[in-house]
């Protein structure tokens, strides 16, 4: 409950702060895109990890405002690079499935939109197998009016939910990201490497696109490559960063 009442302090208190990782191509290494990843640095006491703290803002409703303020800083961010003349074609944005489920993240996303004046194909929601299958005639609606809108939405940690599959020809999807388990376990599984295999197969008959998680060496970039994968993000490019170093190291204006 301590940490509850800190969560409820910190955004007043600019605790929060969104850092940003590259999404890249395998091909030629281009950086695309960027996925913007919360973070709490506490003025006073120790730095807590969104591993924890993310499931007490769910828990407590406190995701519904501090979702609204990612996805504000987001695009206000996108925008400005944009502005200042370098190349993004994606902003990801992680959507939890207590946001799709309490939060009018429609309005939300349309009111986002208008204040930033982000191009809405920039805008990638991110959203978990399990946050797409709660409700799910609600979602189909939610989904395709965000769709609607020209907002892009992708499946995150693909693979690890136990799900149908059903839902991928339901459902208004515009890119998998293969969670980070199956790319950690390329090298040493030949099971893992054909589900992955299979995943993209798949992906590319449905016209989604693929993008590789948790990629955290050469090996496992040119493994995925060889089996098809077009994106990839991970430790190897870079962990999520500051803005400023994002745009230093990563955007360019040619
Ligand atoms: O990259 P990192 O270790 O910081 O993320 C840990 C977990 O927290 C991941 O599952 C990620 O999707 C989630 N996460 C990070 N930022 C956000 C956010 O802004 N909103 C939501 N809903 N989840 C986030
Ligand atoms: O669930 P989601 O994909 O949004 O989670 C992103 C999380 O994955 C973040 O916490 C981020 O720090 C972490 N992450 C990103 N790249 C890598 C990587 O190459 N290896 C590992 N272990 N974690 C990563
Ligand atoms: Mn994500
Ligand atoms: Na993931």
């Amino acid at each position: 409950l301590a940490l509850e009442n800190r969560l409820r302090q910190a955004l007043n208190r600019n605790e929060f702060q969104l850092y940003y990782q590259p999404l890249a191509r395998l091909d030629n290494g281009k950086v695309v895109g960027a996925e913007a990843l919360l973070r709490w640095l506490p003025k006073d006491g120790q730095s807590v990890g969104p591993a924890e703290f993310i499931p007490l803002l769910e828990d407590s409703g406190l995701i519904v405002p501090i979702g609204q303020w990612v996805l504000e800083q987001a695009c206000e961010q996108a925008q400005r690079w944009l502005q200042a003349g370098f190349k993004l074609q994606t902003m990801a944005v992680n959507i939890s499935p207590a946001q799709l489920k309490l939060a009018p993240v429609l309005r939300q996303v349309q009111h986002t939109l208008a204040n930033s004046g982000l191009p809405a194909d920039i805008l990638e929601l991110e959203v978990t197998e399990s946050g797409l299958l709660e409700n799910s005639r609600k979602t189909l609606a939610v989904l395709n009016n965000l769709r609607g809108l020209g907002v892009r939405i992708a499946v995150d940690d693909f693979g690890t939910g136990y799900s149908s599959l059903a839902y991928l020809s339901q459902l208004p999807l515009d890119k998998l990201k293969i969670d980070r388990s199956f790319v950690m376990r390329l090298h040493e599984s030949p099971r893992d490497a054909s589900i992955v295999r299979a995943i993209i197969a798949m992906a590319n008959e449905l016209g989604l696109h693929i993008l590789a998680e948790g990629v955290e060496s050469a090996e496992q970039a040119q493994h995925l490559s060889g089996l098809g994968a077009q994106l990839f993000q991970g430790f190897w490019l870079s962990p999520a960063i500051p803005a400023e170093c994002f745009a230093e190291q990563f955007l360019s204006r040619q």
